[in-house]
């Protein structure tokens, strides 16, 4: 067994055991009451299942096994020039609660690199696909298309024990991660660069190797998506693509399939297709206003008649946090440490200025402060990634680091079929009667 298995397995039989006893001491307490609010209102804070790997504070922001981003970025490994944290380093941290050493990180990289090999008939979904397929259509497909390779779909059918899932997880989890860069590069090269493909380069780092694989060159970019890759990661169980991918699973649909559920969530506009909105909202509010750097009175008339149309301001809001997101305020100073005089980055911090004060004064928007999509796009936009389609790839590349590590948790620890109550509108009114 190789040594992040081993110590996973120790871990999670560990807390196996403890939630056995804590089920059986207070099972029957109740940690919270549902309200009719709630019921209609998407769920929002109703406390229904565990997530081991990060948790979301509305004022602190998120928080991977109690590390904040800031903290992150000063304790994990770095890559080779010593400046942004290693995503290798926040999945080990994110799967078996521990900061791994550089020798670990090391190990992990390798061990990504060897399962790294993508089959062939993967390529070929993608190439019977139209070239103007949305990029995340083509991500999901080849992540179905790798699915033939499932560990857990071939042991399930071999008749594996419930005490071997976690182990049939992993082994899916390592290999999908592995191929995931080289999967996410195809799809960019073959839908934006006429299928001129680059071959992977086996002496980097996962991220390191993926910005190569994109076929944009130099230390920063590479450092960039070191940084995009960690920040994206995780945002504790209850956002769509997580919880999505966790109610999958819940099915023992094997993670090829839960994870393709959680990506197809994550490509909704008031999710994660929420980076490519963002941009695509600022270069039309440019084209609009003719000029490349608008006042703030230009781009506050720009979000009031966005408003007056009846749309969202993409990048602002979120479900649960209160306050400008953690993650869009570790890519402002990434941006003011590596490219601070970027015209379409200072555009973002000039909306970022004018955004909070309109949306508070709907009197609606619980939360007018950015989130993780403000700020994305003008940065890749500035080392020349400008294809804004694609950029909900990335973040799904990312975002496999967390729901995939949180379902191996869920198998090692038996989380049973993910079932919740519904109720006819009759049922409520009933309930309130009864009530009353
Ligand atoms: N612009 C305009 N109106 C907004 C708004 C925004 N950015 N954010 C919220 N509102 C509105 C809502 O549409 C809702 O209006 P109605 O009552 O008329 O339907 C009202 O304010 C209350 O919404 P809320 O409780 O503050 O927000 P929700 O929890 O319902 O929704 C979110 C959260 C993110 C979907 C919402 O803020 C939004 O649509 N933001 C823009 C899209 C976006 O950036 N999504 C990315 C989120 C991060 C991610 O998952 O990647």
């Amino acid at each position: 067994m190789d040594p992040l298995k081993q110590k996973f397995y120790k871990k999670a039989s560990e807390l196996g055991k403890e939630i056995k006893a804590l089920l059986k001491e207070h099972g029957t307490q109740k940690i919270d009451e549902v309200t009719i609010k709630q019921i209609y209102g998407g769920a929002r804070g109703i406390k229904m299942m565990v997530w081991e790997t990060s948790q979301l504070d509305p004022m602190d922001g998120i928080r991977f096994r109690g590390f904040s981003i800031p903290e992150l970025k000063e304790k994990l490994p770095k890559g080779p020039d010593g400046k942004e944290p290693r995503p290798e380093g926040l999945f080990w941290l994110m799967l078996v609660g521990e900061v791994p050493t550089d020798e670990e990180v090391k190990w992990l990289t390798d061990q990504w690199t060897t399962r790294s090999n993508v089959p062939e008939h993967v390529f070929k979904v993608l190439d019977s696909l139209p070239k103007s397929a949305h990029p995340m259509t083509q991500f999901t497909s080849a992540i179905m298309a790798m699915q033939t390779d499932s560990v857990f779909m071939r042991r399930y059918a071999e008749g594996m024990s419930k005490t071997e899932y976690w182990d049939a997880a992993y082994e899916d989890t390592m290999n999908l991660i592995a191929r995931l860069p080289r999967v996410a590069a195809y799809i960019f090269r073959r839908t934006y660069h006429n299928n001129m493909h680059i071959a992977p380069d086996i002496s980097q780092d996962w991220a390191g190797n993926f910005a190569h694989m994109l076929g944009i060159e130099g230390t920063d970019f590479k450092n960039l998506m070191r940084l995009y890759m960690t920040i994206h990661a995780d945002h504790e169980g209850g956002n769509a693509s997580a919880h999505t991918t966790h109610l999958v699973g819940s099915t023992l649909s094997d993670p090829y399939l839960s994870l393709a559920a959680g990506m197809n969530a994550l490509a909704g506009p008031l999710h994660g297709l929420a980076n490519q909105e963002v941009i695509k909202w600022i270069f039309k509010m440019l084209d609009a206003l003719g000029t490349k750097e608008p006042t703030k009175e230009q781009i506050a008339d720009y979000v009031n008649s966005t408003l007056a149309s009846g749309k969202v301001i993409p990048g602002y809001g979120h479900a649960v946090l209160r306050r400008p997101d953690p993650r869009f305020m570790a890519q402002k100073e990434f941006a003011e440490e590596y490219i601070p005089d970027s015209k379409i980055v200072q555009v973002v911090w000039n909306v970022f200025e004018v955004v909070p004060d309109i949306l508070k004064g709907l009197g609606k928007v619980k939360n007018p402060w950015p989130n993780v999509d403000a700020h994305s796009g003008a940065i890749l936009v500035h080392y020349g990634l400008d294809q804004y389609s694609f950029y909900t790839v990335l973040f799904g590349v990312s975002r496999a680091l967390g729901v995939l590590s949180a379902l191996c948790w869920s198998r090692a620890l038996g989380m049973p079929l993910e079932r919740p109550k519904s109720m006819t509108t009759k049922a409520v009114k009933e309930a309130i009667k009864a009530m009353s």
